[in-house]
């Protein structure tokens, strides 16, 4: 039965949500008074800065991904966990696109709609349009009814906003449909949003121990994605689920992962929170896992930002102390003014420097992108050369009109295979190079800073020293970084990124073109004439089939390092510009000072007492905050 309304019975005492961590509330109001500190300085650039790690502090999104073969109980899992009827759950009518799940103080549901002729826009990314729909109607946008009900649109996936605890810490949850083994458009696709996806969630049900395609799938998923769960399903219709979980885990084991497998039942989850048993809650398993989502991947994540906006915060901290640190020099310290000018005027020389396209970090940039592209282009000409050499070996050795129906799936699968590799590379050294242009504006922007020699004692070099490493921190500029290719490929682009690019016309096609020169019978050289047309005509269509992925792949790697390295190339020049905005203001503060005359100075003096003590203890606050660690921010 279809169902997508969301039964009534949610005002449940059964509740695993809980109050919002207050590290999280701590940092987000040290921003805030960040804000208004910079605000007050007139540097809306810095306000700006800030102003994002405070949104993103407050509204993370973190993406779990919900995959697994066909009918395995994602969508009923999805249901389950959120306790409502969303994704539509059917024996016989299978979920075909992404369902993003999010928090909205609204029900609310979209459709998102490619226009035709969409991948024609500059960035090949298709025009999506976000069009919403009742919530009677997700079920026929989201599953295979949409051919029928819809087949005008061309719907790439399904938005749904619902007003739950669990969802309002940011967590995003995406029921996918089912990957139907490695080889297939939706496995390749799976994995591409998986790469970008912060965690992911592999159900099978415990009808069976998993299958040598389930298996393959998921060691190419936990490479890809270092948070999977695996997640047993439909333990209350198998008695013996414990043995399957059993074997299961067992594979694992034999494949090098030493990971538990988390049993649970969405029916009785369903049912436990209908009748708000808490008992029965428990043994559907959910708890266990709401923890796990909450604690592991909600809370790594808010870690991550926490660290972040702390380091943003002293970043902001340290750039407006510099510039009162330069004008207090300026009126104390008469004799050494014209060295303190210098050493602005040269930093200031400097961050325009680091804002032009020579700067080092550009020009690896640039570089570095056209080097990627052609070695992802050389990369997968090479793995199709491969994979046509071992097809044409095949079709030689036999006749394709016997062979074919076999060929066919090995071929995508092949191919596929290949898809992912290739993907992994521009992924992996895509990562390279954001961490390597990183690390370029870290050294240059940290010399400017140690220009800026204020040569007081104490509180003032302390800042220095502590200021160039909240600054240009290492881990946080790779961080950065990150998060600015992560936000890149985000959102729907995961899933419509890589899913259409297998589903190809012409592979199907195959099968006619050869068919039609089978059958007939006749003398042996006029057999042998016709097998060598038959192998002829496969190879043709092999390379049609190739050529066309090839184009597809190629254009999708451009594309996406293309958005990339705009991307990229916005973060840091924001960043030089904001350095060098601060140099010369300190240069012009320096030198406003001089000419103050000696009446005027005495209350100058105060003001920026006042404003330096001010700043220092929100320096001192933004020290303070419990962030966690950076390190744990590679992803
Ligand atoms: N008894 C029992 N049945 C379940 C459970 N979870 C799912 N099912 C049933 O399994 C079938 C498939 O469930 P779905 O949730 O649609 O599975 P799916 O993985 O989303 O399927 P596709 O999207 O088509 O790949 C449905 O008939 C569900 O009622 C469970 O915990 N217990
Ligand atoms: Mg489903």
């Amino acid at each position: 039965m279809t169902s997508s309304s969301e039964h009534a019975a949610s005002s449940t005492k059964v509740d695993d949500t809980e109050e919002s961590d207050p590290r999280t509330a701590a940092t987000a109001e040290a921003l805030v008074s960040g804000v208004r500190a910079a605000t007050a300085y007139g540097r809306s650039d810095l306000a700006g800065r800030l102003q994002t790690a405070h949104d993103r502090l407050i509204e993370p999104d973190v993406n779990v991904v919900v995959i697994g073969e066909f009918k395995q109980g994602k969508s009923s899992f999805v249901n389950g966990l959120l306790n409502s009827q969303i994704c539509p759950v059917d024996d016989d009518i299978a979920t075909a696109v992404p369902t993003t799940v999010r928090y909205g103080s609204e029900r609310r549901a979209f459709s998102l709609v490619a226009s035709p002729g969409a991948s024609e826009t500059t960035d090949a990314l298709p025009a999506i349009e976000r069009r919403e729909i009742e919530f009677a109607a997700i079920s026929e946008h989201a599953t295979e009814q949409r051919r029928t009900v819809h087949p005008e649109l061309d719907v790439r996936s399904v938005d749904i906003e619902l007003d739950r605890r669990l969802l309002e810490s940011g967590l995003v949850i995406v029921d996918t449909p089912g990957v139907g083994g490695l080889g297939s458009a939706h496995a390749t696709a799976a994995l591409g949003a998986l790469s970008v996806a912060d965690a992911a969630i592999f159900l099978s049900d415990a009808s069976q121990e998993y299958t040598r395609t389930e298996m393959a799938f998921l060691e190419q998923a936990l490479d890809m994605c270092p948070h999977v769960t695996c997640v047993l399903t439909k333990t209350d219709f198998y008695p013996a689920w414990r043995k399957v979980l059993e074997l299961n885990e067992g594979h694992l084991g034999a494949a090098g992962y030493d990971l538990n497998v988390v049993p649970i039942s969405s029916s009785l989850r369903i049912e436990a929170m209908k009748r708000n048993d808490k008992q029965l809650n428990a043994d559907s398993g959910f708890p266990q896992l709401v923890g796990h989502l909450r604690n592991e991947v909600v809370g790594g994540a808010s870690e991550r930002e926490r660290s972040h906006a702390k380091a943003e915060l002293l970043a902001v901290c340290d750039q407006l102390i510099g510039h009162f640190e330069a004008e207090l020099r300026a009126i104390n310290n008469p004799e050494t003014r014209a060295e303190l000018m210098n050493q602005l005027a040269e930093a200031t020389e400097r961050s325009q420097q680091l804002k032009s396209q020579s700067a080092k970090w550009s020009v690896t940039l640039n570089d570095g992108v056209a080097d990627l592209t052609a070695d992802v282009e050389h990369d997968f000409r090479e793995r199709v050369r491969t994979v046509l050499a071992e097809a044409d070996a095949a079709i030689d050795n036999s006749d394709p009109a016997q062979t074919w129906s076999e060929f066919e799936p090995w071929l995508a699968n092949r191919m596929s295979h290949e898809v992912v590799a290739n993907y992994r590379l521009l992924t992996d050294r895509s990562t390279e190079l954001s961490a390597e242009v990183g690390e370029h504006f870290r050294v240059a922007g940290h010399g400017i800073l140690e220009r800026l020699d204020f040569g007081d004692a104490g509180a003032v070099l302390d800042r220095v020293g502590a200021g160039t490493t909240a600054n240009f921190d290492r881990s946080s500029t790779l961080m950065q970084g990150m998060t600015v290719l992560k936000s890149s490929y985000s959102g729907i682009l995961m899933f419509t990124m890589l899913g259409g690019m297998l589903a190809v016309p012409g592979i199907g096609v195959l099968a006619v073109g050869i068919g039609l020169a089978m059958g007939r019978k006749g003398l042996k050289d006029e057999k042998a004439r016709q097998l060598t047309q038959r192998r002829q005509q496969a190879k043709t269509q092999i390379r049609k089939y190739t050529d066309e992925v090839s184009f597809q792949v190629t254009k999708d790697a451009r594309d996406n390092l293309r958005r990339s390295q705009r991307q990229l190339r916005d973060h840091y020049s924001t960043r030089a510009e904001e350095l060098h905005r601060s140099t010369s203001d300190a240069l012009s503060a320096a030198k406003q000072a001089a000419q103050t005359d000696e009446r005027d100075r005495e209350s100058r003096l105060r003001d920026i007492e006042a404003e330096l003590e001010r700043l220092r203890a929100l320096r001192t606050r933004a020290d303070g905050l419990a962030a966690g660690s950076v390190g744990g921010a590679e992803r």
